[in-house]
């Protein structure tokens, strides 16, 4: 709680509390933070309320009606999106908490009716993970359609299922596939297995999604300073000049040299535009 907090501030903290759409919590919580006090002493609370709000941001969906029928998105947050496509029961709820910290898995089959989004961390980079019902309506299936990945999770108990899954991966034309089996049962697997429920291979997991996702960082820095903590996420195969755009348009426009620590020459050495980046790459742009 922050100190000095008024009247207006309580008011606003009990709406948020007693708030129980996602719509409702997300206008509660604006609302709080509009209110809060200002002064230094809060700078964490209201770097907490915000942190909060982007979480619960990132878990909105949008619903719309098309001319070939509803079409639910999730606006994308993060490095990338991921869904997790599946039959009722493959343990997709499961994974999700296990990859998020969101989602409740059930024994109950088709107990997730809407899709469910949570953030996962890898390393230093957050990647958005999206749970697709196991209906796989068409509605929601345009969700995978979007993702950068789609992973296909089934019971390694039933590889029978890969080939049902395969029509729905062909029919939707999805092009990057992450095939999965999750252990249910003690049955032995073939190929990549994890167990979401004990977390088995569940570093490996994370490691593929990220190869897969085929994404550079990068740590851009200004002369004289600490390189930033939080990491620029590009496609691979970016160039300084990708950098420099994302950073603002006029470093592009004034653009000197940059200076590179990792995949240049020797630490620190001078490049240009057209440098390609590699990942975990330190880079300050030098513009006039
Ligand atoms: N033992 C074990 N149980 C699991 C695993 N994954 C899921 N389950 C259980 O199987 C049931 C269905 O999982 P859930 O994640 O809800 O499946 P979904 O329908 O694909 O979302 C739940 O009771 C889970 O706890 C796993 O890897 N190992
Ligand atoms: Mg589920």
């Amino acid at each position: 709680m922050p100190v000095n907090a008024g009247y207006e501030y309580f008011a606003a903290q009990k709406k948020y509390q007693e708030a129980k759409t996602l719509d409702e919590k997300i206008r509660a919580l604006e609302e709080l933070i509009r209110v809060s006090p200002g002064h230094k002493g809060a700078e964490n609370v209201l770097a907490q309320l915000k942190t909060k709000l982007s979480k619960l941001k990132s878990q909105k969906m949008v619903t719309k009606k098309r001319s070939g029928g509803r079409v639910t998105t999730v606006p994308k947050t993060g490095a990338a999106q991921v869904c997790i496509v599946g039959f009722a029961n493959a343990g997709k709820s499961e994974l999700l908490r296990t990859l998020t910290g969101v989602g409740e898995p059930s024994p109950m089959p088709y107990s997730t009716k809407s899709p469910r989004v949570g953030m996962m961390l890898y390393e230093d980079v957050q990647i958005q993970v999206v749970e697709i019902p196991s209906s796989m309506e068409p509605e929601f299936l345009s969700i995978a359609h979007n993702s950068e990945l789609a992973i296909f999770l089934y019971d390694a108990a039933r590889p029978e299922d890969v080939e049902k899954l395969m029509e729905t991966a062909e029919k939707e034309d999805l092009r990057n596939i992450l095939w999965v089996a999750n252990s249910i049962t003690e049955k032995k697997a073939v190929g990549f297995a994890i167990n979401a429920k004990t977390g088995e291979n569940i570093n490996e997991l994370k490691r593929t999604i990220w190869w897969r996702l085929k994404l550079v960082r990068v740590y851009t820095k200004i002369v004289g300073k600490k390189a930033e903590t939080r990491p620029m996420t590009l496609r691979a195969g970016s160039t300084v000049r990708d950098v420099a755009r994302d950073v603002h348009k006029d470093f592009l426009k004034n653009f000197k040299f940059a200076r590179v620590w990792g995949s240049a020459k020797f630490p620190g050495a001078q490049v240009g535009l057209d440098h390609v980046v590699k990942d975990k790459d330190i880079i300050e742009i030098h513009a006039s």
